[in-house]
């Protein structure tokens, strides 16, 4: 009898843990060995520490959930609570979500981290209007060009079929004569292979992952911005969480969103290495070339400041005043 009591406790008390524990599957879009996706495991591992289980989050990198262009919904709609994705992929939507694409604006860690002080807000405001609450962010390294060729002026870029990853790489390679193609990073390997593209602007980090010295041969420096990925909640979602469980995932977040900076600009160089290593050669962009990148950078910003007016020339004023 007196077992059978205990038995029932047990399972009463298990019952009560297993309907207070929730799990929360996290889409990301860039492959699990990532940088960024290792930092979602360590998020999530953080998560299921701080908040002694309450809450658990299960990571699917690679786009295996919800492919890259399909995150932002899933979480916006709740099919799923959490994911990751590229936050400029969404500035087509939200201009404001381009921030970190301007050219030559803020080209180093510590100068994308002040931009980053500068536009948090507003951004935030942007998300929750989106239904979304940005959980943490995190900087690829400094972005630069991939070509099968030399290029030395945009005279070799005439016609170049290019790979894009948002509205702003487009307008980029439009204004080298090149002809844009919209292609997530899961799948761009197949696009350098099977000719649907030629060239892209990425960091080390991209075509590192994606060997993409199988097909390209060039790769220059240029440090035009360091773009960020962003791990996004269901605004609802989050609102529903008791604030204990909210300060315990925040917690995992900020040290989550620091350790993955610091991770991103201690690989920076490293991913040149790798590429260099395979055959790649590895240079800063030409004085020509670099001019020709900030006459188009410049016209860029600007179209930026006329899509966002005062909330996006109020983010460059405190970045520059501070
Ligand atoms: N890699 C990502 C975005 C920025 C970067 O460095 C990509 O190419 O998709």
């Amino acid at each position: 009898m007196k077992v059978t009591n205990l038995t029932l406790v047990a399972a009463l008390a298990f019952a009560g843990t297993a309907a207070l524990a929730e799990n929360w599957d996290m889409p990301m879009a860039y492959s699990a060995t990532n940088f960024h996706s290792e930092m979602g495991v360590v998020f999530a591992d953080r998560v299921g520490e701080y908040t002694g289980g309450a809450m658990t989050i299960t990571v699917h990198p690679g786009g295996s959930l919800f492919k890259g262009g399909e995150i932002k919904r899933a979480v916006q709609t709740g099919q799923v609570n959490i994911g990751e994705r590229f936050m400029s992929a969404h500035a087509n939507e939200a201009p404001l979500l381009g921030w970190d694409n301007l050219p030559f604006v803020a080209t180093t860690y510590a100068d994308n981290e002040k931009l980053w002080g500068a536009a948090k807000e507003s951004v935030n405001a942007q998300l929750a209007d989106l239904n979304l609450v940005a959980l943490y962010t995190c900087p690829w390294p400094g972005q630069g060009f991939y070509f099968n060729k030399e290029v030395k002026t945009s005279a070799d870029t005439q016609g170049v079929k290019f790979r894009s990853y948002n509205t702003a790489t487009a307008t980029f390679a439009e204004g080298l004569g090149m002809v844009p193609v919209q292609v997530e990073a899961a799948e761009l390997s197949q696009a350098l292979a099977t000719g649907v593209a030629e060239a892209f602007i990425s960091s080390g980090s991209t075509g590192y992952d994606r060997k993409v010295w199988e097909h390209l041969s060039h790769y220059y420096k240029v440090n035009a911005w360091l773009p960020r990925n962003y791990v996004m909640v269901n605004k609802g979602a989050w609102d529903g969480l008791d604030a204990t469980v909210q300060g315990q995932i925040q917690k995992a977040a900020d040290e989550t969103g620091a350790d993955c900076a610091a991770k991103s600009a201690e690989l920076a160089n490293w991913y040149f290495e790798q590429l260099e290593t395979n055959g790649m050669t590895v240079t800063d962009a030409g004085p020509e070339f670099l001019a020709e990148l900030q006459t188009i950078g410049a016209k860029m910003q600007a179209d930026w400041l006329a899509e966002t007016g005062d909330a996006g020339q109020a983010i460059l004023d405190a970045y520059n005043a501070n």
